[in-house]
Parts: structure tokens; sequence; C-alpha cells
């Protein structure tokens, strides 16, 4: 079993999780914040089979894509050579799930 982590654009998330729906699949949903822009994005939680991890990959590459935010001024103290940043489609964990219980 695995446990994927899913990190997305706030703007994605909700395609992300309708499109897991239609094919069967549970998710949870957490609002969360980036830790450099510190602006809101949403983890998604997934536990689920080996033989439908691919098929998770597959949903969230589908349902996201790349975005470009300027990055605001008072952040550039800290990164002074990045005006703009790239962000992700999704930025993806996967983890060995030892069991999963639902009562
Ligand atoms: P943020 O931390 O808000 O980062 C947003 C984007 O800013 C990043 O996009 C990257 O392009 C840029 N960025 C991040 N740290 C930077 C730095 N120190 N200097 C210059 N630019 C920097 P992504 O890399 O696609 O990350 C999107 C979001 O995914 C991140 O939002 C964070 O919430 C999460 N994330 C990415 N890598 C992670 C990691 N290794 N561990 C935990 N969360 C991660």
């Amino acid at each position: 079993m695995k446990l994927i982590l899913a990190i997305v654009h706030r703007e994605d998330g909700d395609n992300v999780i309708e499109a897991l729906i239609r094919e069967g699949h549970r998710s949870t949903t957490l609002s969360t914040t980036g830790g450099f822009l510190r602006e809101g994005n949403t983890t998604i939680l997934v536990g689920t089979t080996e033989d439908r991890l691919a098929q998770v990959l597959d949903i969230i590459k589908a349902n996201t894509h790349e975005h470009v935010q300027r990055v605001p001024a008072l952040l550039r103290i800290f990164a002074p050579q990045s005006e703009e940043v790239h962000i992700g489609a999704a930025t993806i964990f996967v983890l060995n799930l030892e069991e999963m219980w639902r009562f």
C-alpha cells in the first residue's frame, strides 16, 4: 500500500479531486502554505494499493499545470535572483504504507 502526498496549486486542487472521485479513489485535502511564497496551496492525501498508484499519479499529472508567479519584493531579500518563480504542476511524495484501517 502507498500513501501519496501531492502538493498542487490551489487553483488545480478541485480538478484533481473531482477526477480522483470519478475513478473511484478516496482522498483528503489539506489547506497548506508553501514555505517560500507563504501562499496557500493544496495538499492531497491518497491512500491506495500499489496497482492503482500509477493511475493516481496520471490523474494528478493530467489535472495540474505549471504556474508562474511574481515573488513579492519582501521575499526577494531571501532570494534576490528570483523575480518570478515557476511553480511546478505538482510536488509528489509517495510513501510506503504499513497499514490502513477504515472502520
Ligand atoms: P513554495 O515553498 O511556496 O514554493 C513556490 C515556488 O517557489 C517553488 O515551486 C519554487 O519554484 C520556488 N522556490 C521555492 N523555494 C525557493 C528558494 N529557496 N529560492 C528560490 N525559489 C524557491 P515548486 O518547487 O514547484 O514548489 C511548489 C510547492 O511545493 C512549494 O511552495 C512547497 O509548498 C512544496 N514543496 C516543494 N518542494 C518541497 C519539498 N522538498 N518539501 C516540502 N514541500 C515542498
